[in-house]
């Protein structure tokens, strides 16, 4: 039997939705806005800074509706679904420009709806409407993303899958024990709660340790296996792959059977419900990737972010995969991809960071026949936090970017305060992204020397009235236009 996705009930519930959410954007016009990305890439920090400079006018030149004037309110309003957490817009924006310290971390789904008025640009619609426009703007974690390629996996897929990554590259070492206890168990044989316990723990812990700050490597399905939350300890999130998983009917009352039946689980309890209330239906969508961690950590990072981008973007145009797009009622028409913390280069380096990021997503944008539609790739900052500068030494004029280093943060021997500004050589990109990566010829990339310090977030600039400026930002604007302009027009 084929892997079923999701019952005749699903398709009646999405669709239902979908007619929903059709319904109310008739009276009052809406959007929905994914904005996901791996933990840490800079969601929370990108949606904050964009609402704040969408209510307190701020610089974005290049958001054409802004910039014309034909944007006359812009208002945070109560949001539509009453079963997702607000994203909590007020709490982290205190954090970023009156305390100066970065958010807390999120990990789960939150939303947003802001409401702008404005004018049509055309003569003709501007002497007859005012418009309307609801941004519902749904903040989800990355890794749940990785997760809906296994709704069309069977357990048996699943575990080859896995356990073939498991043994490649540096995955082989941390993955290690997991695989040593795998292989010594007799999974046909009555499986008990223990040895799934066991199993499950170490797997999870092959899967954090690939996640840990010396390895940067991107996240591997089941996501939730890294962020449980109030499913840790379920049995849907006590499995393990298995090595060898035969093809015949697993044995009753045996390891394998049981891991199967709770991967099912997991899929039936973690992802459908996931793609159904949540995925299937946004209309844009933006992705943010730390672009410059990975390359500061080297080829393996670079290569798993690649890999991981490519199932990521995936999702978006499931065309081979029909199981998932006859499910999507609606299509999410636009993509952006944006490397983010580009403020931790000179901007001479800012359109290197975007050539690296295309080149990055170039083959998946390929292989899922997005090239030229719908997708775009951008080098922004939510927040910037550096200036720019020059210092002369030895009669070479250096561009360097200034800022205040966290406290805690070093360079060299040098430990900093978290109050002290400094002046720090961000270092080159290189001008072509292919030195990166390993040619067909199999030559060695060769990986930049940056200097990555974390900053503190800016002190806001005031007016003269002493009123404070909105938050400081790289294309931010642009980004805007690509994922909205259209609706305003
Ligand atoms: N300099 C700089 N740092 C940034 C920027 N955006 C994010 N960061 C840094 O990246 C960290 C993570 O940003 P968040 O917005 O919290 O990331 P997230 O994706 O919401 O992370 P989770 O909630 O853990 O999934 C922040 O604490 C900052 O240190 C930026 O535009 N500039
Ligand atoms: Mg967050």
């Amino acid at each position: 039997m084929p892997p079923s996705l999701t019952s005749l009930t699903d398709d009646a519930r999405i669709a239902l939705d979908n007619l929903g959410d059709r319904a109310s954007s008739l009276v009052n016009p809406s959007i929905r806005l994914g904005v996901t990305g791996l933990s840490r890439a800079g969601k929370t920090v990108f949606i904050s800074s964009l609402v704040h400079n969408l209510l307190n006018g701020g610089r974005l030149p290049l958001f054409e509706p802004v910039r014309s004037g034909r944007v006359s309110r812009v208002r945070l309003e109560p949001q539509p679904d009453d079963a997702i957490p607000r994203f909590q817009y007020e709490d982290h924006i205190q954090a970023l420009v009156r305390e100066r310290v970065w958010p807390d971390s999120t990990r789960a789904i939150s939303e947003l709806r802001i409401t702008l008025d404005y004018q049509s640009a055309s003569g003709w619609s501007r002497m007859f409407s005012r418009g309307r426009l609801s941004i519902d703007i749904v903040d989800y974690p990355g890794e749940w993303l990785l997760d809906l390629p296994l709704l069309a996996q069977d357990y048996r897929t699943f575990s080859a899958n896995t356990v073939s990554l498991a043994r490649s590259g540096v995955r082989a070492e941390l993955s290690r024990e997991w695989l040593a206890l795998a292989e010594s168990v007799d999974a046909e044989a009555t499986g008990d709660e223990m040895a799934a316990r066991r199993l499950s723990e170490a797997f999870a812990a092959y899967l954090k340790a690939c996640k840990s700050d010396e390895r940067s490597l991107s996240t591997l399905p089941p996501g939730r296996f890294l962020m449980p939350g109030d499913l840790d300890g379920s049995p849907a999130l006590t499995f393990s792959p298995l090595p060898h998983v035969p093809e015949e009917r697993a044995p009753k009352g045996s390891l394998r059977a049981m891991m199967e039946r709770r991967y099912e689980a997991y899929k039936s309890v973690v992802v459908k419900p996931f793609f159904r209330e949540h995925f299937a239906r946004l209309d844009r969508q933006i992705v943010l990737i730390d672009a410059l961690q990975a390359i500061n950590r080297g080829e393996e990072a670079v290569h798993d972010l690649e890999r991981a981008l490519g199932d990521v973007l995936a999702c978006f145009r499931p065309g081979t995969n029909s199981l998932l797009s006859s499910l999507l009622g609606r299509r999410i028409d636009k993509v952006l991809v944006a490397a983010t913390k580009a403020d931790h280069l000179h901007h001479e380096s800012h359109d290197r960071l975007e050539r690296i990021t295309a080149r990055l997503v170039d083959r998946a944008i390929r292989r899922i026949g997005m090239a030229g539609a719908g997708i775009e790739v951008m080098a922004i900052a939510s927040v910037r936090a550096t200036r720019e500068a020059t210092v002369t030494e030895g009669g070479h004029v250096l561009p360097v970017i200034v800022g205040t280093p966290m406290a805690g943060e070093t360079i060299g021997s040098e430990v900093f305060d978290g109050l002290r500004k400094t002046a720090v050589f961000p270092g080159d990109l290189p001008a072509s992204p292919d030195v990166l990566f390993r040619g067909a010829d199999g030559g060695q990339p060769e990986f930049p020397e940056i200097n990555f310090v974390r900053f503190r977030p800016p002190a806001l600039e005031e007016t003269s009235g002493g009123l404070k400026l909105s938050v400081p930002h790289i294309r931010l604007d642009r980004a805007l236009q690509f994922l909205l302009g259209d609706r305003l027009a």
